[in-house]
């Protein structure tokens, strides 16, 4: 069958409108936030409803068109990129809030629901979604399930998986499953549920999410804390977390920080400059609470872990102080960073950190090394930027060589090669640092059952099957 006859067939099972061939939408829709890859797709569809996607997998079941599931393309590891003649199969016209149900606290989203537009509806009902980051805004509810995004709030709220009380997918063999009905008790055997969550699409696709949410925050306050070294983060951490409950605990360099003051949008947290900086954030609910705080701070400076620090007083300072941590990412991507997003549990950090960063600095003594992470979950994005007169392939290649380095450290400290970017195709080829050559046979024995014709996202999580 010829390419055109193939897709006038995929036409007409959703409507031509909905399949999309001109070269700006391949370019659009066959990439993510990575840059590593050139978009190559073979056509974009883009179905309404479940049983267009079950037609979809249908027909590229019958003809072995490999598929791939595109969101908010707001990925950093190359999970949705189309980069060899694959069906990109977007999410953005399935984009509508279901059924809402206060007495369970659930909503009912069909994959293309951003994000955002599920906090508004919570916080509009008096609720909280609780999953949150920079993306936010054009992420979908789809690609969160697909990479179980994690993001600033994890040290409290933990990771979507939690947030997901029941799912509906359509698997790589078309079938529509209804994985644990919305149950918050279910004690029936493996909760397929869960096998879906990270999968990032390579089983089958999300086509409809039941979305738990929680109780609204109250008076959220933050606190920016100057340190000498990340050594000096961690009893912080420590002091804090055993007094109040954290809703964030996070971390940056002043490198970093640098970049996003140069802006010129946000202003600096205090006049002292600090090698690096703890951004952490509780529910101030009474003034006891905030004064706990205020002396938590206290001891940290005499015990000369702080050497300055700031407390927002208003909703303001509050989105201020968080602008210093969250607009990093955006900010540093027009230097071409190469990525890592590693963890390890908390009580290693330290050590784990520092080992990274001795090979880090031996082997880039020109390259800007930016830290900054999650570090209250023990997940740190450490940012290697391009010199601005070097060649792109120069730069990723001589990353790739000192990424197998860092990631022995990686799995000498029992870590994760990516603790919530997911694998994609930028990490996959480094999996076996993160899980055991056992565990990867199992791994894609469940691929092969729910995709036995290996049409699901080829090529992403592991290498194409030869
Ligand atoms: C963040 O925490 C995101 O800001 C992006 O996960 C991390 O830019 C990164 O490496
Ligand atoms: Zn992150």
């Amino acid at each position: 069958m010829t390419q055109r006859a193939l897709i006038d067939e995929l036409a007409a099972l959703v409507a031509p409108a909905r399949v999309l061939t001109d070269a700006p939408s391949l370019e659009t829709y066959g990439k993510d936030w990575t840059r590593q890859f050139i978009p190559a797709p073979l056509a974009v569809v883009l179905p309404r409803t479940v049983e267009h996607v079950q037609a979809i997998v249908r027909w590229a079941n019958e003809h072995r068109v490999a598929l791939v599931p595109s969101g908010g393309r707001t990925g950093l590891s190359a999970a949705a990129v189309a980069a060899n003649g694959e069906l990109v199969v977007s999410f953005d016209a399935m984009n509508q809030v279901l059924d809402v149900n206060l007495t369970d606290r659930t909503v009912v989203c069909q994959p293309g629901v951003i994000t955002r537009q599920l906090q508004d509806l919570a916080a509009e009902h008096g609720l909280y979604y609780p999953v949150d980051f920079a993306s936010s805004g054009s992420s979908q509810i789809g690609g969160n399930i697909g990479t179980n995004a994690g993001g600033i709030k994890v040290i409290r709220y933990g990771m979507t998986r939690n947030w997901v009380a029941g799912l509906k997918v359509v698997t790589g063999k078309g079938d529509l499953l209804e994985l644990n009905k919305d149950l918050l008790k279910n004690a029936t055997g493996y909760d397929l549920r869960q096998l879906f969550i990270g999968a990032e699409g390579t089983l089958g696709f999300v086509v409809e999410a039941t979305m738990r949410l929680d109780r609204a925050p109250k008076n959220l306050t933050a606190m920016v804390l100057g340190a000498a070294d990340v050594a000096s983060i961690m009893p912080v951490l420590h002091a804090f977390h055993g007094k109040l409950d954290l809703t964030a605990f996070e971390f940056f360099s002043h490198a970093s920080m640098a970049k996003v003051l140069a802006r010129g949008d946000v202003p600096a947290p205090f006049a002292t400059p600090c090698p690096f900086y703890a951004l952490l954030e509780f529910e101030a609910v009474n003034e006891a609470l905030a004064d706990q705080a205020l002396a938590l701070f206290e001891h940290c400076v005499e015990q000369g872990w702080v050497l300055d620090g700031v407390m927002s007083q208003s909703e303001q300072q509050l989105r201020n102080l968080w602008k210093l941590r969250e607009y990093i990412s955006e900010t540093i991507s027009h230097y071409t960073p190469y990525k890592n997003d590693i963890s390890v549990t908390v009580a290693k950090v330290p050590a784990f950190l520092a080992e990274i960063d001795a090979i880090v600095a031996a082997h880039y003594p020109d390259f800007e090394v930016l830290w900054y992470g999650h570090i209250g979950d023990g997940n740190l994005h450490l940012n290697i930027l391009k010199p601005r007169h070097m060649d792109n392939a120069v730069f990723f290649e001589t990353c790739a060589k000192v990424n197998t380095w860092v990631f022995e450290i990686v799995q000498k400290y029992n870590g994760s090669i990516s603790a919530e970017h997911g694998v994609g195709m930028t990490k996959r080829d480094y999996l076996a640092y993160s899980r055991s050559p056992a565990e990867i046979e199992y791994m894609k024995a469940i691929k092969a059952v729910f995709d036995p014709n290996g049409i699901m996202n080829p090529g992403k999580i592991f290498a194409p099957q030869g």
